[in-house]
């Protein structure tokens, strides 16, 4: 069995330690991230989603459908589909706090880079092991700092026979060439609510799933940096009669606004007649 994970709690851990603890391991659970309440809230504006998807959905590119499974429910574009989510996880305080740790270093503003559900049902496999930023397979290796800050939320919980995500901890410095090996995973075993934040450069990949009849329902959510093409496109998943209802933040952290580096010598990325888009949204000029 690999190293552990460590185990830490949004309740009384700071976000320094836990920031420490995610550079150190490339990998910490951290529990008691979202309540009951919300929980309740969150799963009641999915669930319809979820039930009307059938497993491994043919509607998905055949790579996603590899990747994914057979067996996975899932389902894309989350901020256009729950104010929930919006509120209380696109802009949670760890979350923000995480990110403006490890990715505002690389950027002026960093992006939701996707949300999605993976309800991961009896039956499904190992996933493939990989790293999340392998998306950015163009940017040079190594990269000078994080280009991406990914986690898995428990919508329940996680354990290592319903398939919790198995995850390589210290592999975020491993070179890009060395392959995981099985008695390298660990489960990120986890009770509802909790947490897996990971860096982009750990290893890992959904657990299988050996139950007979439970599913195993995650959030995959990654933020990146705010001059990287994201994942999803979520000024388009989300439409704009939505966003415009929308705080501030969560308009910038969905894409609605540019990436200014003006200021260090950078360009100014993703405008509109020149402009910052979410000034001329909001003012009502879009
Ligand atoms: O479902 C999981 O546990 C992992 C999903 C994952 O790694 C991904 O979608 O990139
Ligand atoms: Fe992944």
């Amino acid at each position: 069995m690999g190293t552990a994970i460590n185990h830490l709690n949004v309740n009384t851990d700071s976000i320094e330690t836990i920031v420490s603890c995610l550079n150190e391991s490339g990998v910490v659970v951290v529990k008691g991230v979202l309540n009951d309440d919300i929980l309740a809230k969150f799963n009641a504006e999915i669930d319809g989603a979820i039930t009307s998807t059938k497993d491994g959905r043919v509607s998905m590119s055949p790579e996603h459908q590899f990747f994914f499974g057979e067996h996975t429910r899932h389902i894309t574009g989350i901020a256009g589909k729950s104010r929930t989510f919006v509120d209380e996880i696109l802009l949670h305080p760890l979350v923000l706090g995480l990110c403006d740790s490890i990715l505002l270093p690389q950027c002026v503003n960093y992006r939701l880079n996707v949300a999605h559900i993976l309800d991961r049902g009896p039956g499904s496999e190992q996933q493939l092991v990989h790293r999340d930023d392998d998306i950015y397979s163009y940017l040079p290796q190594p990269f000078p700092g994080q280009v991406m800050l990914a986690s898995l939320f428990a919508l329940n919980d996680f354990t290592a026979d319903n398939g919790a995500t198995r995850v390589i901890p210290g592999s975020h410095n491993w070179d890009p060439d060395r392959v995981g090996q099985e008695d390298e995973l660990v489960a990120a075993e986890m009770p509802v609510g909790s947490v897996v934040f990971y860096l982009g450069r750990t290893l890992h990949g959904g657990g299988p799933n050996t139950t007979k009849n439970q599913r195993r329902r995650g959030m995959h959510l990654s933020y990146t940096l705010g001059w990287l093409r994201t994942e999803e496109n979520n000024y388009l998943t989300t439409p704009l009669e939505v966003a415009r209802q929308l705080p501030r933040k969560a308009q910038e952290l969905l894409g609605y606004s540019a990436h200014n580096a003006f200021a260090t010598g950078g360009g100014f990325l993703g405008t509109v007649d020149t402009r910052d888009p979410i000034d001329m949204i909001n003012s009502g000029e879009i």
